[in-house]
């Protein structure tokens, strides 16, 4: 078949399985929009911003575990794309981003919107090219989807000049791919995993560490195995939830800087812990050298550099993580661990996640409530912040690629664009997109696309008015001095929706946060936001202060709750306060 480059690149992506891609164009890709406009078998979503396109197609790959796609003219549609690609980097999100240059002639000249994408990109992608010779591109293309998706995922770049995107040649499908310098291990060392099955036979208080690799390795159903055979207390970090169901018996929830205390409490006192798919993150780990003073540790990853980067496991397994845990099934013996599972129950209910339940609408209720009317069901994709937090506190996730979130990175704005591209790439699912009135402002231009497409997806702002996380560490850390944290001067939520032709709701009191969620539940031909207005100064607990081991913890008790909240303290006497405690 003879076709220019353009062409040629739309049908690799065909041949890839792609349906959807999310981009923006610009001179350097008339030439790919020419043929967008001609080729029927792929659809393309116009965002409003490229940063939109990028987060759009992480949202799509982690709701759908296939390999998102963005394109991107060159210059600065180019670095609109750096955030979303080093948030793909962090969080292992497989992502192939197209970007046009500018010919061929001109690369180096400063030519008009050039940016060297490739040397920019270069520390945020697992790979990039720059296609200099037309009959190249179905290889590379071939090659940029394989190591996207295969070994530890992420994302990945392929830059075409405009020039190149016009060649025409003769076009033959690339069907397999091989390359000598890159061969994930997938299978684990079969004496390390006979190693990890003796640990797990002899420990007593071992505890299950879980990460989102377990959700990019589709291993839950191993992990549930494992954990159930060998009756092991699961912890996830923020990226596994939903690899292990947190309405089980035996989930702890998730750990760390905000775990819950319990989870942090057992991975204190374990004596085996068994890492799958994790990778001892700061926000898991605080001081690292004190973390898990007590125990073993069996470290299982597909990437090898991970092993060993912060603790040095016992026993390190590199390999494919729903492999490693078939393999260690057929031999790991089957355990009843009655006395360390009623020390967790013990600290379950001493230490339950809980808040006031008083005339004001908390963050945390009205996750709860969320997860009540859709049944622990929908997708929930968060932006950063403690809104953010309490989506993974207290919605309980039950099945992996459920919570969508930028753990890594940390990336305000990732919210609204990845919900959409989640809903694009679930569409019977209910997608919910928790965000902070701060977070939204960031990527709210996408809002548009979610209307054009008629996307149901629901956008709860829990709105404190504030930079709420930053202004937390404020008061916590730097005796309550305020700097620069006020949102009080933000848009009218309501006319903003409805600007963008979608449904606004506006909840003041705790006891219409339930109808409103019916309301919205109700709209299935557009977006609605709901503009929760929360208690102003509330706090994200438990809370692991940064860099601090677990007797640093403050953790928030039900009966603590007047004198730890200095807002509720002044406000409310303590008859007037009822506590719900998370039904764990
Ligand atoms: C792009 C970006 N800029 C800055 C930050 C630092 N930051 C982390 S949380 C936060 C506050 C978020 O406020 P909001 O979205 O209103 O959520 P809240 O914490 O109030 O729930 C800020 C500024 C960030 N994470 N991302």
């Amino acid at each position: 078949m003879r076709i220019n480059g353009a062409r040629a690149l739309l049908e690799c992506l065909k041949q890839e399985g792609v349906d959807t891609i999310f981009g923006y164009p610009g001179g350097a890709v008339i030439p790919i929009y020419d043929e967008i406009y001609k080729f029927k078998d792929i659809r393309h979503i116009l965002v409003r911003h490229e940063q939109g396109a990028g987060h759009m197609a992480e949202g799509y790959a982690l709701a759908t575990g296939k390999v998102g796609v963005c394109l991107a003219t060159s210059g600065p549609g180019a670095t609109n794309l750096v955030t979303p690609l080093t948030d793909a980097m962090m969080d292992s999100v497989p992502l192939v981003a197209i970007t046009g240059q500018v010919k061929t002639a001109a690369i180096g000249t400063d030519a008009f919107q050039e940016a060297d994408i490739t040397g920019i990109t270069m520390p945020i992608t697992k790979h990039n090219w720059l296609v200099k010779d037309v009959t190249k591109l179905p290889a590379i293309l071939a090659e940029a989807f394989y190591i996207a998706r295969s070994g530890r995922p992420g994302p990945v770049l392929v830059d075409i000049p405009v020039d190149i995107s016009r060649t025409m040649f003769d076009y033959e499908p690339v069907v397999s791919v091989q390359i000598a310098s890159y061969r994930p291990t997938f299978e684990g060392n079969a004496r390390q995993i006979k190693r990890a099955a003796e640990l797990i036979a002899e420990a007593e208080r071992p505890v299950l560490y879980v990460g989102g690799g377990a959700v990019n390795a589709e291993a839950h159903e191993e992990v549930l195995k494992l954990a159930e055979q060998c009756d092991l207390p699961v912890t996830t970090t923020l990226k596994g939830l939903g690899a292990f169901p947190e309405t089980h018996p035996l989930s702890l929830g998730m750990l760390g800087m905000h775990g819950t205390a319990y989870a942090n409490y057992a991975v204190h006192d374990t004596d085996l812990l068994i890492a799958v798919g994790a990778r001892f993150d700061d926000r898991v780990t605080g001081k690292a050298d004190e973390w898990v003073p007590k125990a073993k540790i069996i470290h299982i990853d597909v990437d090898p550099a991970e092993i060993g980067k912060v603790l040095q496991p016992d026993v390190p397994i590199v390999g494919d993580v729903k492999h490693v845990l078939h393999e260690l099934l057929k031999i790991v013996e089957t355990r009843k661990l009655t006395a360390w599972n009623d020390k967790i129950a013990a600290w379950k209910s001493e230490y339950p996640l809980c808040y006031a339940n008083d005339n004001q609408i908390r963050g945390q209720a009205v996750i709860e409530t969320i997860g009540e009317v859709t049944n622990h069901n929908a997708i929930v994709v968060t932006d950063v912040g403690q809104h953010q937090m309490w989506a993974a506190q207290f919605y309980k996730y039950t099945r992996p690629h459920q919570m969508i979130t930028s753990g890594g990175l940390g990336t305000m704005g990732f919210g609204l664009p990845a919900g959409i591209g989640a809903q694009f790439g679930k569409p019977d699912q209910d997608v919910f997109i928790i965000t902070g009135d701060g977070s939204i402002q960031m990527c709210i231009q996408e809002l548009m696309v979610a209307t054009i497409y008629k996307l149901p997806i629901k956008i709860c702002i829990l709105n404190n008015q504030y930079l709420g996380m930053v202004r937390q560490w404020q008061e916590l850390f730097w005796d309550s001095r305020y700097s620069n944290v006020d949102l009080e001067a933000s848009p009218d939520f309501l006319k903003l929706a409805e600007a963008y032709g979608a449904h606004g709701i506006r909840v003041d009191r705790p006891e219409d946060v339930e109808s409103a969620l019916a309301e919205a539940m109700a709209v299935t031909d557009r977006p609605t936001v709901i503009d929760f207005r929360i208690a102003k100064e509330e706090n994200v607990y438990p809370m692991i202060p940064s860099g601090g081991i677990v007797e640093n913890m403050v953790v928030q008790r039900p009966s603590d709750l007047v004198t730890l909240d200095p807002y509720m303290e002044s406000e409310l006497a303590e008859d007037d306060i009822t506590v719900l405690a998370a039904k764990s």
